[in-house]
Protein backbone atom coordinates (compact mmCIF):
# COMPACT_ATOMS: atom_id res chain seq x y z
CA UNK A 1 0.00 0.00 0.00
CA UNK A 2 1.05 3.54 -0.80
CA UNK A 3 2.26 5.52 2.46
CA UNK A 4 0.56 8.12 3.33
CA UNK A 5 2.66 11.38 2.42
CA UNK A 6 3.49 9.73 -1.15
CA UNK A 7 -0.13 9.18 -1.70
CA UNK A 8 -1.08 12.62 -0.93
CA UNK A 9 1.71 14.00 -2.90
CA UNK A 10 0.91 11.82 -6.00
CA UNK A 11 -2.98 12.95 -5.84
CA UNK A 12 -3.45 15.25 -8.89
CA UNK A 13 -6.77 16.13 -8.90
CA UNK A 14 -7.91 17.86 -12.71
CA UNK A 15 -10.74 20.41 -12.34
CA UNK A 16 -13.09 21.58 -14.68
CA UNK A 17 -13.52 24.80 -16.49
CA UNK A 18 -17.36 25.00 -16.71
CA UNK A 19 -17.08 24.72 -12.86
CA UNK A 20 -16.12 28.40 -12.77
CA UNK A 21 -19.06 29.84 -15.19
CA UNK A 22 -22.57 29.97 -14.45
CA UNK A 23 -24.71 26.54 -14.36
CA UNK A 24 -27.71 25.88 -13.02
CA UNK A 25 -30.99 23.42 -13.94
CA UNK A 26 -33.68 23.60 -16.17
CA UNK A 27 -35.58 26.09 -14.42
CA UNK A 28 -32.54 28.75 -13.79
CA UNK A 29 -28.92 29.33 -14.56
CA UNK A 30 -28.14 32.10 -11.75
CA UNK A 31 -25.48 34.66 -12.30
CA UNK A 32 -22.78 35.44 -9.76
CA UNK A 33 -20.53 38.24 -9.34
CA UNK A 34 -16.57 37.83 -10.81
CA UNK A 35 -18.14 34.85 -13.20
CA UNK A 36 -15.47 34.18 -16.45
CA UNK A 37 -16.20 36.12 -19.63
CA UNK A 38 -13.73 33.29 -21.33
CA UNK A 39 -11.62 30.19 -21.27
CA UNK A 40 -8.31 32.27 -20.12
CA UNK A 41 -10.43 33.85 -17.42
CA UNK A 42 -11.64 30.09 -16.55
CA UNK A 43 -8.05 29.11 -16.45
CA UNK A 44 -6.95 31.61 -14.04
CA UNK A 45 -9.48 31.14 -11.31
CA UNK A 46 -8.67 27.15 -11.94
CA UNK A 47 -4.39 28.03 -11.25
CA UNK A 48 -5.99 29.82 -7.94
CA UNK A 49 -7.44 26.50 -6.71
CA UNK A 50 -4.03 24.61 -7.35
CA UNK A 51 -1.97 27.78 -5.83
CA UNK A 52 -4.00 27.34 -2.76
CA UNK A 53 -4.14 23.72 -2.61
CA UNK A 54 -1.32 22.27 -4.19
CA UNK A 55 -3.30 19.58 -5.76
CA UNK A 56 -4.92 20.74 -8.50
CA UNK A 57 -2.16 21.18 -11.19
CA UNK A 58 -4.81 20.83 -14.13
CA UNK A 59 -8.18 22.00 -15.73
CA UNK A 60 -10.29 20.22 -18.50
CA UNK A 61 -11.83 21.76 -20.70
CA UNK A 62 -14.92 21.53 -22.92
CA UNK A 63 -15.47 21.96 -26.58
CA UNK A 64 -17.29 24.34 -27.55
CA UNK A 65 -17.29 26.07 -24.69
CA UNK A 66 -13.75 26.72 -24.06
CA UNK A 67 -12.90 27.32 -27.66
CA UNK A 68 -10.09 29.64 -28.71
CA UNK A 69 -8.56 30.51 -32.39
CA UNK A 70 -4.84 29.39 -30.92
CA UNK A 71 -5.42 26.85 -27.85
CA UNK A 72 -1.32 26.99 -28.12
CA UNK A 73 -1.58 30.74 -26.74
CA UNK A 74 -4.36 28.83 -23.94
CA UNK A 75 -1.99 25.96 -22.92
CA UNK A 76 1.10 28.97 -22.69
CA UNK A 77 -0.69 31.66 -20.54
CA UNK A 78 -1.97 28.34 -18.12
CA UNK A 79 1.60 27.52 -17.74
CA UNK A 80 2.42 31.12 -17.10
CA UNK A 81 -0.39 30.45 -14.15
CA UNK A 82 0.87 27.63 -12.36
CA UNK A 83 -1.42 25.32 -14.44
CA UNK A 84 -1.98 22.58 -17.61
CA UNK A 85 -4.59 21.96 -19.45
CA UNK A 86 -6.19 18.64 -19.11
CA UNK A 87 -8.65 16.22 -20.41
CA UNK A 88 -10.07 17.95 -23.68
CA UNK A 89 -14.53 16.94 -23.61
CA UNK A 90 -16.73 16.87 -26.66
CA UNK A 91 -20.03 18.00 -26.56
CA UNK A 92 -22.40 16.20 -28.64
CA UNK A 93 -25.61 16.94 -26.71
CA UNK A 94 -26.27 20.76 -27.58
CA UNK A 95 -26.99 21.19 -31.55
CA UNK A 96 -30.14 20.26 -32.66
CA UNK A 97 -29.01 17.82 -35.54
CA UNK A 98 -28.48 15.68 -32.38
CA UNK A 99 -32.14 15.48 -31.20
CA UNK A 100 -32.01 11.71 -31.96
CA UNK A 101 -28.30 11.49 -31.42
CA UNK A 102 -25.10 12.14 -32.12
CA UNK A 103 -23.32 9.27 -33.36
CA UNK A 104 -25.72 6.59 -32.94
CA UNK A 105 -28.19 8.91 -34.90
CA UNK A 106 -29.98 7.20 -37.83
CA UNK A 107 -29.08 9.86 -39.79
CA UNK A 108 -25.49 9.46 -41.69
CA UNK A 109 -24.93 13.19 -42.21
CA UNK A 110 -25.15 14.03 -38.62
CA UNK A 111 -23.20 11.08 -37.62
CA UNK A 112 -20.44 12.16 -39.71
CA UNK A 113 -20.87 15.73 -38.10
CA UNK A 114 -20.75 14.33 -34.90
CA UNK A 115 -17.97 12.39 -35.51
CA UNK A 116 -15.69 15.14 -36.87
CA UNK A 117 -16.30 16.85 -34.01
CA UNK A 118 -14.70 14.52 -31.96
CA UNK A 119 -11.72 14.24 -34.54
CA UNK A 120 -11.53 18.62 -33.96
CA UNK A 121 -11.24 17.47 -30.56
CA UNK A 122 -8.31 15.27 -30.92
CA UNK A 123 -6.16 18.25 -33.15
CA UNK A 124 -6.72 20.25 -29.80
CA UNK A 125 -5.25 17.84 -28.13
CA UNK A 126 -2.27 18.01 -30.16
CA UNK A 127 -1.99 21.19 -29.60
CA UNK A 128 -2.87 21.61 -25.92
CA UNK A 129 -0.99 18.53 -25.33
CA UNK A 130 -3.55 16.86 -23.38
CA UNK A 131 -3.49 13.22 -22.66
CA UNK A 132 -7.15 12.16 -22.64
CA UNK A 133 -10.25 12.37 -24.95
CA UNK A 134 -13.22 12.67 -22.67
CA UNK A 135 -16.51 11.63 -24.17
CA UNK A 136 -19.71 11.43 -22.80
CA UNK A 137 -22.59 11.01 -25.03
CA UNK A 138 -26.26 11.66 -24.28
CA UNK A 139 -27.49 9.55 -26.85
CA UNK A 140 -30.41 7.13 -26.19
CA UNK A 141 -34.18 6.99 -26.78
CA UNK A 142 -37.25 8.14 -24.79
CA UNK A 143 -40.08 5.69 -25.95
CA UNK A 144 -39.50 1.66 -26.67
CA UNK A 145 -39.42 1.49 -30.40
CA UNK A 146 -38.10 4.71 -31.23
CA UNK A 147 -34.55 3.42 -32.43
CA UNK A 148 -33.20 -0.40 -33.14
CA UNK A 149 -31.14 -0.70 -30.06
CA UNK A 150 -28.47 -3.42 -31.81
CA UNK A 151 -28.04 -0.37 -34.43
CA UNK A 152 -27.02 2.05 -32.42
CA UNK A 153 -24.80 0.39 -30.72
CA UNK A 154 -22.78 -0.95 -34.23
CA UNK A 155 -23.04 3.27 -34.74
CA UNK A 156 -21.74 4.00 -31.47
CA UNK A 157 -18.77 1.03 -32.34
CA UNK A 158 -18.16 2.89 -35.99
CA UNK A 159 -17.28 6.08 -34.45
CA UNK A 160 -15.23 5.53 -31.73
CA UNK A 161 -13.24 2.99 -33.78
CA UNK A 162 -12.79 5.89 -36.05
CA UNK A 163 -11.57 8.24 -33.64
CA UNK A 164 -9.68 5.18 -31.79
CA UNK A 165 -7.53 4.89 -34.52
CA UNK A 166 -6.88 8.95 -34.65
CA UNK A 167 -5.25 8.86 -31.78
CA UNK A 168 -1.66 9.42 -30.84
CA UNK A 169 0.72 7.24 -29.24
CA UNK A 170 0.26 8.80 -25.61
CA UNK A 171 -3.17 9.98 -25.87
CA UNK A 172 -6.31 8.22 -24.59
CA UNK A 173 -10.20 8.20 -25.25
CA UNK A 174 -12.09 8.15 -21.84
CA UNK A 175 -15.57 6.59 -22.26
CA UNK A 176 -18.51 7.97 -19.81
CA UNK A 177 -21.16 6.30 -19.02
CA UNK A 178 -24.54 7.89 -17.38
CA UNK A 179 -27.77 6.01 -16.14
CA UNK A 180 -30.49 8.21 -17.46
CA UNK A 181 -30.71 12.29 -18.98
CA UNK A 182 -31.48 13.52 -20.82
CA UNK A 183 -32.66 10.71 -22.14
CA UNK A 184 -35.79 8.83 -20.52
CA UNK A 185 -36.16 5.31 -22.10
CA UNK A 186 -32.75 3.93 -23.04
CA UNK A 187 -29.48 5.58 -23.04
CA UNK A 188 -26.49 3.93 -25.19
CA UNK A 189 -23.61 3.81 -23.11
CA UNK A 190 -25.47 3.53 -19.52
CA UNK A 191 -23.31 2.09 -17.36
CA UNK A 192 -19.98 1.01 -16.34
CA UNK A 193 -20.56 -2.70 -18.39
CA UNK A 194 -21.44 -0.72 -21.80
CA UNK A 195 -18.37 1.34 -21.58
CA UNK A 196 -15.86 -1.14 -20.68
CA UNK A 197 -17.34 -3.86 -23.75
CA UNK A 198 -16.75 -0.67 -26.08
CA UNK A 199 -13.42 0.08 -24.41
CA UNK A 200 -12.09 -3.85 -24.58
CA UNK A 201 -13.42 -3.81 -28.47
CA UNK A 202 -11.74 -0.76 -29.15
CA UNK A 203 -7.90 -1.75 -27.50
CA UNK A 204 -5.54 -0.45 -24.78
CA UNK A 205 -5.66 3.62 -24.74
CA UNK A 206 -9.41 3.25 -24.66
CA UNK A 207 -10.99 3.63 -20.71
CA UNK A 208 -13.99 4.20 -18.30
CA UNK A 209 -14.98 7.01 -16.47
CA UNK A 210 -16.77 6.83 -13.56
CA UNK A 211 -19.06 9.81 -12.81
CA UNK A 212 -20.14 9.18 -9.46
CA UNK A 213 -23.40 11.00 -10.26
CA UNK A 214 -24.63 8.11 -13.35
CA UNK A 215 -25.57 5.23 -11.14
CA UNK A 216 -29.02 4.10 -9.95
CA UNK A 217 -29.39 4.89 -6.53
CA UNK A 218 -28.07 2.22 -4.38
CA UNK A 219 -24.96 1.21 -6.60
CA UNK A 220 -21.80 0.41 -5.11
CA UNK A 221 -19.29 2.61 -7.07
CA UNK A 222 -16.90 1.18 -5.20
CA UNK A 223 -17.47 -2.28 -6.26
CA UNK A 224 -17.26 -1.03 -10.03
CA UNK A 225 -14.14 0.82 -8.89
CA UNK A 226 -12.23 -2.38 -7.55
CA UNK A 227 -13.49 -4.09 -10.93
CA UNK A 228 -11.97 -1.82 -13.52
CA UNK A 229 -8.53 -1.22 -11.39
CA UNK A 230 -8.36 -5.02 -11.95
CA UNK A 231 -9.38 -5.23 -14.97
CA UNK A 232 -6.86 -2.18 -15.95
CA UNK A 233 -9.83 -0.28 -17.49
CA UNK A 234 -10.20 2.78 -15.08
CA UNK A 235 -9.16 5.56 -16.49
CA UNK A 236 -10.99 8.63 -14.64
CA UNK A 237 -13.12 9.36 -12.34
CA UNK A 238 -15.54 12.52 -12.35
CA UNK A 239 -16.00 13.32 -8.75
CA UNK A 240 -19.34 15.09 -7.22
CA UNK A 241 -21.97 13.91 -5.37
CA UNK A 242 -25.66 13.90 -5.18
CA UNK A 243 -28.82 13.06 -2.94
CA UNK A 244 -30.69 12.11 -5.66
CA UNK A 245 -29.90 12.05 -9.44
CA UNK A 246 -26.65 13.61 -11.24
CA UNK A 247 -26.80 16.82 -8.70
CA UNK A 248 -23.27 17.80 -9.57
CA UNK A 249 -22.90 18.66 -6.12
CA UNK A 250 -19.37 19.21 -4.19
CA UNK A 251 -17.74 15.89 -4.56
CA UNK A 252 -17.96 14.01 -0.93
CA UNK A 253 -20.96 16.72 0.48
CA UNK A 254 -23.51 14.41 0.02
CA UNK A 255 -22.15 11.30 1.13
CA UNK A 256 -18.31 11.21 2.37
CA UNK A 257 -18.30 7.70 3.75
CA UNK A 258 -18.52 6.88 -0.10
CA UNK A 259 -15.99 8.31 -1.53
CA UNK A 260 -14.08 6.99 1.50
CA UNK A 261 -15.08 3.99 0.51
CA UNK A 262 -14.28 4.76 -3.58
CA UNK A 263 -10.48 6.46 -2.44
CA UNK A 264 -10.11 3.23 -0.15
CA UNK A 265 -10.71 0.74 -3.87
CA UNK A 266 -8.52 3.42 -5.19
CA UNK A 267 -5.51 2.95 -2.82
CA UNK A 268 -5.75 -0.81 -2.22
CA UNK A 269 -5.95 -1.05 -6.27
CA UNK A 270 -2.74 0.71 -6.94
CA UNK A 271 -4.86 3.70 -8.63
CA UNK A 272 -3.56 6.25 -6.30
CA UNK A 273 0.16 5.57 -8.45
CA UNK A 274 0.65 8.04 -11.07
CA UNK A 275 1.69 5.38 -13.37
CA UNK A 276 -1.58 3.72 -12.95
CA UNK A 277 -2.76 6.20 -15.36
CA UNK A 278 -6.31 7.33 -13.37
CA UNK A 279 -7.20 10.90 -13.96
CA UNK A 280 -8.97 12.19 -10.54
CA UNK A 281 -11.15 14.93 -12.24
CA UNK A 282 -14.30 16.85 -10.86
CA UNK A 283 -17.26 17.35 -12.53
CA UNK A 284 -19.24 19.55 -10.29
CA UNK A 285 -21.54 22.73 -11.06
CA UNK A 286 -21.90 25.32 -8.21
CA UNK A 287 -25.57 26.91 -9.35
CA UNK A 288 -25.67 28.70 -5.66
CA UNK A 289 -22.27 28.74 -4.09
CA UNK A 290 -19.55 30.51 -4.85
CA UNK A 291 -17.22 28.94 -7.17
CA UNK A 292 -13.47 29.02 -6.85
CA UNK A 293 -14.29 28.08 -2.94
CA UNK A 294 -16.44 25.54 -3.84
CA UNK A 295 -13.82 23.95 -6.07
CA UNK A 296 -11.38 24.28 -3.26
CA UNK A 297 -13.39 22.94 -0.81
CA UNK A 298 -13.90 19.96 -3.30
CA UNK A 299 -9.93 19.19 -3.50
CA UNK A 300 -9.85 18.91 -0.07
CA UNK A 301 -13.04 16.76 0.31
CA UNK A 302 -11.22 14.47 -2.23
CA UNK A 303 -7.95 14.94 -0.49
CA UNK A 304 -9.40 13.33 3.01
CA UNK A 305 -11.36 11.04 2.06
CA UNK A 306 -7.88 10.05 0.23
CA UNK A 307 -5.73 10.76 3.54
CA UNK A 308 -8.07 8.50 5.42
CA UNK A 309 -8.05 5.92 2.62
CA UNK A 310 -4.39 5.66 3.17
CA UNK A 311 -4.92 5.31 6.96
CA UNK A 312 -6.10 1.96 6.63
CA UNK A 313 -4.34 -0.79 8.68
CA UNK A 314 -3.91 -2.74 5.47
CA UNK A 315 -2.22 -5.72 7.48
CA UNK A 316 -4.62 -5.79 10.60
CA UNK A 317 -7.62 -5.91 7.70
CA UNK A 318 -5.98 -8.84 5.48
CA UNK A 319 -5.52 -10.63 9.34
CA UNK A 320 -8.66 -10.22 10.25
CA UNK A 321 -10.68 -11.12 6.69
CA UNK A 322 -9.03 -14.14 6.84
CA UNK A 323 -9.81 -15.43 9.94
CA UNK A 324 -13.20 -14.65 8.64
CA UNK A 325 -13.56 -12.25 11.88
CA UNK A 326 -16.17 -9.96 9.76
CA UNK A 327 -16.95 -7.15 12.85
CA UNK A 328 -12.80 -6.43 13.59
CA UNK A 329 -12.40 -6.13 9.49
CA UNK A 330 -14.80 -3.77 9.30
CA UNK A 331 -13.52 -1.93 12.54
CA UNK A 332 -10.43 -1.80 10.69
CA UNK A 333 -11.89 0.35 8.21
CA UNK A 334 -13.97 2.21 10.51
CA UNK A 335 -10.86 3.27 12.21
CA UNK A 336 -9.17 5.02 9.15
CA UNK A 337 -12.42 6.53 8.09
CA UNK A 338 -13.28 7.82 11.59
CA UNK A 339 -9.80 9.75 12.09
CA UNK A 340 -9.44 13.22 12.14
CA UNK A 341 -6.95 13.83 9.25
CA UNK A 342 -7.52 17.59 9.06
CA UNK A 343 -5.03 18.56 11.20
CA UNK A 344 -2.45 16.35 9.08
CA UNK A 345 -3.15 17.59 6.10
CA UNK A 346 -2.96 20.79 7.25
CA UNK A 347 0.72 20.02 8.54
CA UNK A 348 1.20 18.28 4.46
CA UNK A 349 0.52 21.92 3.57
CA UNK A 350 2.66 24.11 5.73
CA UNK A 351 5.50 20.90 5.02
CA UNK A 352 4.83 22.40 1.35
CA UNK A 353 4.83 26.31 1.83
CA UNK A 354 0.53 26.18 1.69
CA UNK A 355 -1.55 27.93 4.25
CA UNK A 356 -2.95 24.97 6.60
CA UNK A 357 -6.49 26.68 5.85
CA UNK A 358 -7.18 26.93 1.98
CA UNK A 359 -10.49 28.19 2.23
CA UNK A 360 -9.15 30.98 4.74
CA UNK A 361 -6.10 31.70 2.57
CA UNK A 362 -8.11 32.22 -0.72
CA UNK A 363 -10.85 34.16 0.84
CA UNK A 364 -7.55 36.20 2.96
CA UNK A 365 -6.43 37.19 -1.19
CA UNK A 366 -8.73 39.13 -2.07
CA UNK A 367 -8.73 37.16 -5.24
CA UNK A 368 -12.84 37.10 -5.43
CA UNK A 369 -12.81 41.07 -5.11
CA UNK A 370 -10.61 41.74 -7.26
CA UNK A 371 -12.59 39.35 -10.40
CA UNK A 372 -15.38 40.84 -9.13
CA UNK A 373 -14.21 44.45 -9.86
CA UNK A 374 -12.46 43.60 -13.03
CA UNK A 375 -14.60 41.62 -14.92
CA UNK A 376 -17.52 43.80 -15.27
CA UNK A 377 -19.52 44.07 -19.00
CA UNK A 378 -19.16 41.05 -21.73
CA UNK A 379 -21.02 37.86 -21.37
CA UNK A 380 -20.57 35.65 -18.71
CA UNK A 381 -19.58 32.00 -19.91
CA UNK A 382 -22.24 29.47 -18.72
CA UNK A 383 -23.19 26.75 -20.39
CA UNK A 384 -25.24 27.87 -23.08
CA UNK A 385 -27.80 25.16 -23.09
C1 LIG B 1 -22.76 14.69 -18.30
C2 LIG B 1 -21.42 15.14 -17.74
C3 LIG B 1 -20.26 15.03 -18.69
C4 LIG B 1 -19.92 16.43 -19.09
C5 LIG B 1 -21.03 17.24 -18.58
C6 LIG B 1 -20.61 18.61 -18.21
O1 LIG B 1 -23.73 14.69 -17.30
O2 LIG B 1 -21.18 14.46 -16.56
O3 LIG B 1 -19.12 14.57 -18.06
O4 LIG B 1 -19.61 16.61 -20.39
O5 LIG B 1 -21.51 16.53 -17.47
MN1 LIG C 1 -19.24 13.82 -16.01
Amino acid sequence: MTDFTTGLTDLAIETPSWAYANSGTRFKVFTQRGVPRDPFEKVADAAQVHAFTGAAPTVALHIPWDRVSDYSVLAAYAAEHGVRLGAINANVFQDDDYLLGSVTNPDPRVRRKATDHLLECVDIMDVTGSRDLKLWFSDGTNYPGQDDLRARQDRLSEAMTEVYARLGDDQRVLLEYKLFEPAFYTTDVPDWGTSFLHCVALGPKAMVCVDTGHHAPGTNIEFIVAMLLRAGRLGAFDFNSRFYADDDLMVGAADPFQLFRIMYEVVRGGGLDPAAGVAFMLDQCHNIEPKIQGQIRSVMNVQEATAKALLVDAEALRAAQDEGDVLAANAVLMDAYDTDVRPRLAAWREQRGLEPDPIAAYKGSGYFDKIAAERVGGAQAGWGA
